[in-house]
């Protein structure tokens, strides 16, 4: 038997990737390693969003950024408080984009902001990458990502 098959995916993912994600914010620096990510809650997701061939279906899997976030810093504690945070997310080749911790709160923006591992069943080649559901543009689906900076 193949120890892999009874991995989880995540490790799976991350070893096939060899993505590492360096996390900062003013109380926190942490590296999102394979097991970081695989002891979390897994969600999948279909979107439905714009590309050069027309609109297309896609599944991820991966982590909610809520979820990071609350796990692995203290954004949570007072809500109303972070709501002056932000979420800077950078890539390899120099791409960044920013989210709000308003934008992804339970009982304020809500929105289930993903950290994708998987699309489509395969591994994302590139590294882990964002995913915004809602958005029918893709410039926030961030691919390669290497840092997630709070600020
Ligand atoms: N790192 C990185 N991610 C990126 C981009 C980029 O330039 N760099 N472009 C974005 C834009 S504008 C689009 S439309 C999608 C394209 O992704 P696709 O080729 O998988 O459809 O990737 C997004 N993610
Ligand atoms: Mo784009």
């Amino acid at each position: 038997m193949s120890v892999a098959m009874i991995l989880p995916a995540a490790v799976l993912a991350q070893d096939q990737t060899g993505a590492v994600i360096e996390m900062t914010g003013p109380d926190i620096s942490v590296e999102l390693s394979a097991d970081s990510l695989a002891a979390m809650t897994i969600t999948e997701q279909d979107v439905r969003r714009e590309t050069d061939d027309g609109p297309q279906d896609m599944q991820f899997r991966g982590v909610l950024l809520w979820d990071l976030l609350v796990q692995e810093t203290t954004l949570d504690d007072d809500v109303k408080q972070s709501l002056r945070n932000t979420v800077q997310v950078i890539a390899s080749d120099g791409h960044e984009v920013a989210f709000s911790v308003g934008e992804i709160a339970p009982g304020f923006g809500n929105a289930p902001i993903l950290l994708a591992f998987e699309k489509d069943g395969q591994p994302l080649g590139d590294g882990l990458q964002m995913v915004v559901q809602g958005d029918s543009r893709g410039a926030r689906f961030i691919k390669g990502i290497v840092k997630i900076e709070i600020k």
